[in-house]
């Protein structure tokens, strides 16, 4: 069995129950590693209410807030581990969001800001994130990110994701690259989709299940726990020399040419 005893993991993107970022945290909990869970404040703390209730049961030894577009914020997160944990191991990134202008319609008519929101939130973040990982990856550490096929095939409404999908998945190649020296592996799962907070609000995600079902090879769509899995195995020594790589975690539907 996969084992990450020993090992620090920082997961970022946990909304609520359905979150695949909550698949992950739970798998690689079973696997025996030590969390941090990061959530998105809001000035109810309403999120931190609910992502708290989630997380509650594999007790994380830390639970701090973060909005990636802010900086401080980010720097907060890496200086509260560096006093809390000897060494960061496991880095989760599952964080996207387009403002639904750059979610539907024309691509041609997405507004400058939510392109740039957009890329900003989804893709530089991994970027910020991984960079002030680094200097606590001492021993070496995975950074696994949450890619989707609308980053590199045109998938109807996907729009300004599909872009910032693409430069997520080259961020985790120009990463893959500077860190791998330190023994730092970066790679990402093109999960296929799934119901979830983030999906739920897309028009139409249930005929793409649908579709999912009736064409992919293995004619159904893939849980939050399997992506936990391949998750907990990327994160593990199994997957020492995979690097830069991104993994299709979604029943085979993106080999399909009909
Ligand atoms: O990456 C995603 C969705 C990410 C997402 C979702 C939302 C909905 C609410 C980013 N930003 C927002 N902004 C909101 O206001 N997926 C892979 C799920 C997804 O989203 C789609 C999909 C699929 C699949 C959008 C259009 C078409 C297909």
């Amino acid at each position: 069995m996969i084992d990450l005893t020993g090992k620090n993991a920082l997961v970022t993107g946990i909304a609520n129950n359905r979150s695949i970022a909550w698949g992950i945290a739970q798998q690689l909990h079973q696997a025996g590693a030590n969390l941090g869970i990061t959530y998105l404040p809001d000035d109810k703390g309403r999120f931190e209410k609910k992502v708290w209730e989630v997380v509650e049961p594999i007790k994380p030894s830390l639970f701090l807030p973060c909005n990636v577009e802010d900086d401080a914020q980010i720097q907060s997160v890496f200086t509260a581990i560096g006093e809390k944990w000897d060494k960061l191991d496991i880095l989760i990134h599952c964080l996207a969001f387009a403002d639904k202008d750059g979610l539907s319609g024309d691509f041609s008519s997405s507004p400058r800001q939510t392109f740039s929101k957009a890329l900003d939130i989804s893709a530089y973040s991994l970027v910020a994130l991984s960079g002030a990982a680094k200097p606590l990856m001492t021993q070496g550490g995975s950074i696994v990110t949450l890619s989707y096929l609308g980053g590199v095939r045109v998938i109807p409404n996907y729009n300004v994701m599909g872009i910032a999908k693409a430069a997520l998945e080259m961020n985790v190649r120009y990463l893959a690259s500077e860190l791998g020296p330190l023994n730092v592996r970066v790679n990402g799962i093109s999960a296929g989709p799934i119901r979830t907070l983030a999906s739920s609000a897309v028009g139409g995600i249930l005929d793409m299940i649908h579709h999912v079902e009736k064409t992919a090879p293995l004619r159904r769509t893939v849980t939050q726990t399997e992506v936990g899995n391949t998750a907990a195995f990327l994160c593990s020594d199994l997957a020492s020399g995979i690097t830069g790589q991104v993994l299709y975690v979604d029943s085979g539907y993106s080999i399909m040419g009909m």
